[in-house]
């Protein structure tokens, strides 16, 4: 067995988040990576005991979206989400877990369930940038990680800094655990969520 010094060191404590409700907001660029991410966030969630109808998946076209759609999903302000993640990584295949509880109200379009304004425990951003050619990288980088930590912070909720900052492909399926020796991230994310949504519990 190798070892590394990298990684997410396992807790001594086995976080439940049986009653805990976590949003998660993903981009849709690179979105083999993403899919990936998001089911390794979905299934550590699910496997900490998060109930199903408590994950809530809205999508955003790219990393640069991230901090304005976790802010408003924590403010509660938004109405729609779509209903599982089948529909938000249009319609790839990915396991279709369905997600979000129906509230009362207008009919919302089809692949669509409106939201109860119950708050989010946490909420997990994910997003793959891939270096290009140009400075695009660096500023989305710069800009995004530093705005998702001012909403946890001016928010209180958790933001699980699900973003991969990839120079290369290679880095980025790596991480996503679509490589021979790869770790999905997303699972990490998963835990972490559940982990920092039960910490602020206490700490209200
Ligand atoms: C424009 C752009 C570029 C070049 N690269 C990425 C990327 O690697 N990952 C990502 O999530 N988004 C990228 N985007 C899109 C921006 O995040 C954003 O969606 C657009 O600039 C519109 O605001």
């Amino acid at each position: 067995m190798s070892h590394t010094i990298k990684g997410l060191a396992e807790s001594s404590v086995q976080y439940d988040g049986s009653s805990l409700r976590v949003a998660i907001v993903h981009a849709r660029w690179n979105v083999k990576v993403i899919e990936a991410l998001v089911g390794g966030a979905v299934a550590k969630l699910k496997e900490r005991g998060v109930k199903e109808s408590n994950i809530i998946i809205q999508s955003v076209p790219g990393s640069f979206e991230l901090p304005l759609a976790c802010q408003r999903v924590i403010a509660g302000s938004h109405v729609q989400a779509a209903s599982n993640v089948t529909d938000l990584l249009g319609g790839l295949s990915f396991g279709g877990s369905r997600t979000g509880t129906p509230a009362p109200g207008p009919p919302a379009p089809a692949g669509v369930v409106t939201m109860p304004n119950e708050p989010f425990d946490a909420v997990i951003a994910i997003g793959v940038l891939i270096k290009g050619s140009t400075m695009h990288f660096e500023y989305i980088c710069d800009s995004v990680s530093h705005a998702l930590m001012k909403v946890q912070l001016d928010t209180g909720v958790p933001v699980i800094f699900g973003v991969l900052t990839a120079l290369t492909d290679e880095q980025a399926l790596d991480r996503a655990g679509l490589t021979a020796n790869g770790h999905n991230h997303g699972e990490d994310w998963g835990l972490a969520a559940v982990e920092m949504g039960s910490h602020v519990r206490r700490w209200k």
